[in-house]
């Protein structure tokens, strides 16, 4: 009550006909704004996420922040790292909220002295797009769930967990996460979170009064260490996993995943583990797709085993990092694997022809192998840096190049080709080149030069400017191409 009698105080008597409105259509959610890095509670000029938290639990104005209504959406208006204050504790979900960390870049830090989520019970909690790092909660009994604890229902996706921890001593599950609700994980990545007894990353347990089954898809674990599970352990009534890559993770048993219940296992990799076998398995196993689990153990059907050959954990691209299947790994391309979906981890395309037979098939894992094209550089109408192509705004350009190959249509990420305004340099050798009229743009493949046209439609309002063209390619590189509107 004491947030509302500020809000009113603040802003006049206007503003409660507005308030009323907003309850009476509470069905509809609100999208609250965080603005600060700062972790505080009170009157500072500042909508911080604490407060924001309390104002979608609430429905209800928090000093900076505006209330919430139904389930709500918090979103940042700055990147960089929320560090918790321990005296004010945990961030606590009491209501459902989607915690929005895209198009910044925030990392939500327990400073290795506390606990960063508590997901309560009835609740639930969508992280989207966030890191959560350095949670840790050391007392017995209650060390479990380092980054977070989940009662409730949680989503994760495009999200990073990194050094987060349990126990001070021998004793301590769910370094990142310890859940006894329902949890679903997808394109995300688990590194370095620590519990001395049960699942490093995540330890999972059966709840009251039903378990219920827990999904991870497209994600990453990497470097997790406990006795049981270096990155999952389970006791949990199902758990589904898909499309992920779990490497150098440690334990005693099972140093990817422990489980004492059924473990559903499609498209995974188990590999590079440290002290037992990579699956410690007590229960029933089940698999679909091909795996590949490097030393066999668990017993799964179809399951290739040996060495993947996996880069080092990278930006390979996407929200998250990867690790790469490098060039001649048996986990590309392997026979009759699908039902892979439309995209890895990092959402580039798949699946794709890795081993340039010309047939695409689901690698194995959460990246999918791409052989990188061999870009001809442009040719001819259009001229490569440092030469200016000088044409007319509102017509088309043919742009050309090959790539050693048909490599199909799908050659382009979302957004590319695109253009983006650029100074003229008055010192550059400038070349009037060919144009077509182009009602619109398009790309097409000339099997017989083995030849790429994109035809670039040019906008009118471009005249008088100069403008650099980037062919941004599916490998991941890019080319540019400088032009002059007349
Ligand atoms: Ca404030
Ligand atoms: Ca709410
Ligand atoms: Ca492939």
């Amino acid at each position: 009550m004491k947030t509302r009698t500020h809000f009113v105080r603040i802003f006049g008597a206007t503003v409660l006909p507005l308030a009323l409105i907003a309850w009476a259509t509470s069905a509809h959610a609100a999208t609250i704004s965080v603005n600060t890095l700062l972790d505080t509670a009170g009157l500072d000029g500042f909508c911080t996420l604490r407060e924001a938290i309390v104002a979608a639990n609430t429905d209800t104005a928090v000093n900076e922040c505006p209330g919430g209504s139904a389930a709500d959406t918090i979103t940042f208006s700055v990147s960089g790292v929320i560090t918790l204050d321990r005296t004010l504790g945990q961030l606590e979900i009491g209501s459902n909220i989607t915690l929005d960390g895209t198009g910044q870049n925030v990392t939500l830090s327990g400073n290795g002295a506390v606990r960063v989520l508590l997901v309560h019970t009835g609740t639930t909690l969508h992280l989207k797009q966030l890191t959560v790092a350095n949670g840790h909660v050391a007392d017995f009994p209650g060390a479990i769930g380092g980054g977070v604890f989940n009662a409730g229902t949680l989503t994760v996706s495009d999200t990073t967990f990194s050094d987060n921890g349990v126990g001070s001593g021998f004793i301590g599950i769910g370094g990142a996460i310890y859940s006894i609700g329902a949890l679903s994980v997808s394109n995300s990545t688990f590194i370095q979170n620590s519990a001395p007894t049960h699942g490093g990353a995540i330890s999972l347990n059966a709840g009251e009064p039903t378990a219920v089954p827990v999904t991870i898809n497209n994600s990453t674990f990497s470097g997790n260490i406990s006795g049981q599970g270096g990155a999952i352990g389970s006791n949990a009534r199902l758990l589904a996993i898909s499309n992920s890559t779990f490497s150098g993770n440690i334990a005693s048993a099972g140093s990817a995943i422990h489980t004492n219940t059924e473990l559903q296992l499609t498209n995974t990799i188990l590999a590079n583990g440290v002290g037992g076998s990579e699956c410690f398995g007590l229960s029933g196993v089940t698999a679909s797709g091909v795996n590949l689990v490097e030393d066999g153990s668990c017993g799964f059907p179809d399951a290739l085993s040996g060495d993947p050959a996996l880069g080092p954990l990278a930006n390979n691209g996407g929200a998250t990092m990867t690790h790469a299947l490098l060039p001649g790994s048996v986990a590309i391309d392997p026979k009759h694997n699908s039902g892979c979906g439309d995209f890895d981890q990092r959402g580039q395309p798949r699946p794709a022809d890795g081993d340039g037979r010309g047939k695409a098939v689901c690698d194995i894992g959460a990246y999918e192998y791409a052989v990188p094209f061999s870009f001809s550089g442009f040719l001819a109408p259009v001229n490569s840096p440092p030469i200016v192509n000088a044409v007319r705004a509102g017509r088309g350009v043919e742009v050309r190049f090959g790539l050693d190959g048909d490599r199909g249509l799908n050659i382009f990420p979302a957004g590319s080709p695109s253009s983006q305004p650029m100074n003229c340099d008055a010192g550059a050798v400038v070349v009037d080149i060919e144009q077509i009229v182009a009602p619109h743009s398009a790309l097409s493949y000339d099997l017989s030069s083995d030849t790429y046209t994109y035809v670039w439609r040019t906008e009118r309002t471009w005249a008088g400017t100069c403008r650099q063209f980037v062919l941004r390619l599916a490998d991941g590189t890019y080319h540019t191409a400088t032009f002059l509107f007349r």
